[in-house]
């Protein structure tokens, strides 16, 4: 199939989800095309069957916003008509749906059909499309799309009880690649950071509200007082410079790093002892998914999709969301070095069950299923 995919190009899930499926697909012989602003940050090596249609923005004195979605638009049209693509598949609903609808109206108007498939990451249901300046269009193009899929069943409620939708959903959670997310040793990494043989707290996060860093700071804070432990915080995000403060405010600086946005995030997960989510929403927790391939148990809260991923007293616990006195009491409990191996055993096998090799097909699928259905000029 020659595929297009459209995604935002970033560190963020949705986007490394796009571009590690698009990698896969080429793998398994498929003609795959990104057509994003710029080059997908994963997207870092070459093959023969991988694409880059760069989305450009052209400014002008009277746009005081750029119409990003309509210069997307153009580019999907020119690219679906220039490489006969089969099939669009878009990440993240705001502005990628309603520009696949229009790229796909226009490529009707000249007798060429390039269905469009929708996948909800999260965010653009629970937080920014739900609201009313974005949620007519949502759900619109939501609804107009050939196939909508969702990266956990929890996303598929959120996104039937905040929507009118009438179409079909499946969900498709979000996967790994275990070639890459593996534990290693990285023994020197560990004594440099944990001198004195202390456990290691990771969080790995865009640093936004959403992710409630403030409560990671306060878990760490109740662990240390029990165990010897220093905390790594990879990523960057709003919430950065608050963060740091907030660790001054409360006297844990000094065992805490802060590592910035970093690749190679499984260098990191491989000398962690504990990966801690407390996020407000996450529709899967891929952050968590990655650290768990890497042997690290999950302290978590309970919303949205992570209970469908971190499996509560076997890869770790969940807690209600902002409840940072039994994460602590959680976290302190799977430390225990009696504990831990069983923990980090479990956390492996159901990182496994979500291999990319199970997941890629059931896309195949979607798309499959679409391509053999008959679709009348929308
Ligand atoms: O977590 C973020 O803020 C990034 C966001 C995105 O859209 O890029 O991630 C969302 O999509 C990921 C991939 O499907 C999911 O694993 C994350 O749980 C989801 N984040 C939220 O729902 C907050």
């Amino acid at each position: 199939m020659r595929i297009g995919i459209v995604c935002y190009p970033t560190f963020g899930g949705s986007g490394v989800v796009a571009t590690e499926l698009g990698k896969a697909l080429a793998q398994n012989g498929h003609e795959v095309h990104f057509i994003t602003y710029e080059q997908p940050t994963r997207l870092d090596f070459f093959s023969p069957n991988l694409y880059f249609h760069k989305v450009d923005i052209r400014k002008y004195p009277l746009f005081q916003h750029p119409p990003y979605e309509l210069a997307l638009a153009s580019r999907m049209v020119n690219v679906s008509k220039r490489v006969k693509l089969d099939i669009l598949h878009v990440h993240y609903a705001i502005p990628h749906a309603s520009a696949a609808f229009m790229a796909s109206q226009i490529l009707c108007s000249q007798d060429k059909r390039v269905p469009y498939v929708t996948t909800l990451h999260g965010t653009d249901i629970t937080l920014v499309g739900k609201d009313e300046s974005y949620e007519p269009v949502v759900t619109f193009s939501i609804n107009q799309s050939d196939a909508v899929t969702t990266v956990s069943e929890s996303l598929k409620s959120d996104t039937l009880n905040y929507f009118p939708i009438t179409k079909e959903i499946d969900v498709i959670p979000n996967f790994i690649d275990l070639s890459r997310f593996k534990r290693q040793k990285k023994a020197h990494f560990k004594t440099a950071i944990c001198p004195n043989g202390e456990k290691l707290l990771v969080h790995t996060s865009n640093f936004r509200k959403v992710k409630r860093i403030e409560d990671v700071v306060s878990i760490f804070e109740k662990v240390r007082q029990q165990i010897p432990t220093k905390l790594l915080l990879v990523g960057d995000g709003p919430e950065f410079n608050h963060i740091k403060a907030l660790c001054h405010e409360v006297g844990v600086y000094d065992d805490v790093r802060f590592l910035g946005k970093l690749e190679a995030v499984e260098e990191v997960f491989s000398i962690a002892d504990l990966y801690l989510m407390p996020s407000e929403t996450e529709s899967f927790g891929l952050a968590a998914l990655e650290a768990m391939a890497c042997e690290v148990p999950v302290i978590s809260s309970n919303a949205g999709g992570i209970p469908e991923l971190n499996l509560h007293g076997i890869t770790g616990f969940l807690s209600e969301v902002g409840d940072v006195e039994d994460m602590a009491k959680n976290a302190i409990h799977v430390l225990n070095k009696e504990r831990l191996p069983a923990f980090q055993t479990n956390a492996l096998k159901r990182a496994q069950e979500f291999d990319i090799s199970n997941i890629r097909p059931m896309y195949e699928q979607v798309y499959q299923r679409v391509l053999e259905t008959e679709c009348p000029l929308k």
